[in-house]
């Protein structure tokens, strides 16, 4: 049985011709056809979540373990915009995400109808490409418009960068009609990959490459990657060459640089020229360190290249010289066959400055009370190995750097464009894809702006959700501005005595907490092995120690 709209069954086919196979659907009657297309065929695992924003965060989670498109459908109206933050995450972290929104048919939009707002192209500044199916496809030219649009929008989730695509879909009633005869449809390629750079151009890189004493790469985020990290370590052998990655560009390597706040923070003005480079080279997403993005700013190389796989041209360190569109490690196995070896002590300098900094950082952790960073230093040993790490914005995130990469872990944030809501959602779509242990470190704000994660049936037992309650924002503790405004508690920090307790009851998800190092080693074991449902293990921390200890580490690497 289908629905006997054939857009959407059409669609339902392409679909699973294309080789996707899962889909989220929220409670509406507009999509009711989509409902009936998609939750009938045994080839798509068709969930059901209520709340759309939650819904699309749940997708990313998903799509980011499988790296291919998941589908999210809801009804018209506000639904749709509830997509919004998932899909504004989705593009800037590169996620395949396929949006589909029913909606009126046009002669009923803004004709005081319900739940009827202007849909198509509704996320226009944000997503990689908006598309609208045909109303009623019931003759050739309608049929191949509607093919040609289906195809095209699911080979742009993948192409040439992953990412969202809209398909708005507007459905005429009656809907809930159903028939058994499915529509059939063509599935083609409407991409062609392209060798998209000229040899000339890699020797010209080449060329200055081998003149350039004080090479820097910066990773920023990204999955996985054996290849790349293999080329990383191999350049970082180099006297000339230091590689900077953090936790979430998921690459290890003892001598690249991966706690750059640690360093940066330690670097004055005096000795600012002896670190900055001469060539940078960035490539990946976003990266999560301030310090450095002001330190480069500050002191900027000659030349800067961004390289990724479209070819974006990403400014970061406001002195972009020349962009390669490839993937890093294409782009890197191209250079090795030309690089020579450059004299140099640039290499030996970072290496010198990492190992001063490290032994500080182990002197000054062993005084150090119960407070957020005490946490993490904790939580990174004891969280099980071979498991995805997901940290929540924003201290979460930036603790996390600096302690460093550790190969027990698959990193990933919400770092696209740092929401805080949508955070267990996403680790709850990665959880329910991926069997391993996924634990996500969040905040009390984070957690209670995404609490609606809870409210889904699908979540699995390998989801572990660690809360740091130090009762409101404390990043804003930490930010110079916010720390010492009048308005810190009120607007900036939003003081709140609440607890996850009861939130994690009502979704019967098991409930632990800690307020002390005791009582988290000794609860921890237990909330590990928990087996059975999802687990929440809520840690108390001091509000007010936690970003003086934080500032104070600072101070002291920089004074040892
Ligand atoms: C949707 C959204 N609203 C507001 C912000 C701004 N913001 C960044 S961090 C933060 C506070 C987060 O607090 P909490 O989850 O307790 O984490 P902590 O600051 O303690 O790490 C806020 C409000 C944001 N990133 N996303």
């Amino acid at each position: 049985m289908t629905s006997d709209k054939k857009n959407v069954s059409l669609l339902a086919d392409i679909f699973i011709k294309k080789g996707l196979s899962d889909i989220i659907i929220s409670p509406g009657s507009r999509n009711a056809p989509i409902i009936n297309a998609f939750a009938e065929r045994k080839e798509i695992k068709a969930l059901s979540i209520i709340d759309e924003r939650s819904a699309g965060f749940f997708a990313l989670g998903m799509a980011q373990q499988i790296k291919k498109a998941v589908a999210v459908a809801c009804t018209s109206g506000t639904a749709a915009l509830n997509y919004a933050p998932a899909i504004a995450e989705a593009y800037y972290q590169k996620i395949p995400l396929l949006i589909l929104t029913a909606d009126r048919p046009p002669e009923m939009i803004d004709q005081g109808d319900g739940q009827t707002i202007r849909q198509k192209g509704v996320f226009a500044n944000y997503i990689k490409a908006s598309f609208e199916l045909p109303v009623v496809v019931n003759d050739p030219a309608t049929f191949q418009i509607a093919e040609q649009v289906i195809n095209s929008a699911i080979d742009q989730t993948m192409f040439p960068e992953p990412g969202p695509v809209h398909i708005n879909i507007p459905l005429r009633e009656p809907l809930y009609g159903t028939t058994d005869s499915k529509v059939v449809g063509k599935s083609f390629h409407t991409f062609k990959e392209t060798d998209s750079i000229s040899k000339e151009t890699i020797d010209d890189f080449a060329k200055r490459w081998n003149t350039s004493k004080r090479i820097m790469l910066i990773a920023g985020q990204m999955q996985p990657d054996s290849v790349l990290n293999r080329r990383l370590s191999a350049l970082s052998k180099l006297d000339n060459v230091v590689v900077l990655t953090e936790t979430t560009s998921n690459l290890y390597d003892e001598r690249f640089v991966d706690c750059i706040d640690n360093v940066i923070s330690t670097i004055v003005e005096k000795e600012a020229k002896e670190f900055q480079p001469e060539l940078l080279v960035s490539f990946g997403g976003q990266v999560v360190s301030k310090m450095i993005k002001k330190y480069i700013r500050l002191n900027p190389p000659a030349d800067h290249w961004h390289i990724s796989e479209s070819g974006e041209q990403m400014d970061t360190y406001l002195s972009l010289t020349g962009f390669a569109p490839l993937k890093p490690a294409d782009f890197f196995r191209l250079m090795s066959k030309q690089i020579k070896n450059v004299e140099s002590d640039y290499a030996k300098e970072w290496a010198d400055r990492v190992e001063k900094v490290r032994n500080a950082k182990k002197d000054y952790l062993l005084e150090i009370p119960w407070s957020d960073l005490r946490v993490f230093e904790l939580l990174l040993i004891e969280i099980p190995g071979e498991s995805n790490l997901h940290l929540g914005n924003s201290t979460p995130v930036r603790y996390s750097q600096l302690f460093g990469s550790q190969t027990k872990f698959t990193y990933h944030s919400n770092r696209g464009v740092s929401g805080i809501d949508g955070q267990v959602s996403t680790a709850a779509g990665a959880a329910f894809t991926n069997p391993k242990i996924n634990t996500i470190i969040t905040g009390d704000l984070g957690f209670l702006y995404d609490s609606n994660a809870l409210m889904n049936h699908n979540l699995t037992p390998n989801l572990k959700i660690i809360v740091i309650n130090n009762g409101g924002g404390g990043i804003f503790r930490f930010i110079p501005g916010s720390d010492s405004s009048p308005h810190l508690d009120k607007f900036f920090a939003t003081n709140h005595n609440w607890k996850a307790d009861k939130i994690a009851e009502t979704f019967d998800v098991k409930y632990f907490s800690a307020s002390n190092e005791k009582e988290l080693m000794e609860t921890l074991a237990a909330f590990y092995t928990e087996m059975s449902r999802p687990a929440l293990l809520e840690i108390f921390t001091p509000s007010e120690n936690n970003a003086k200890i934080l500032k104070a580490y600072f101070r002291y690497l920089k004074s040892s």
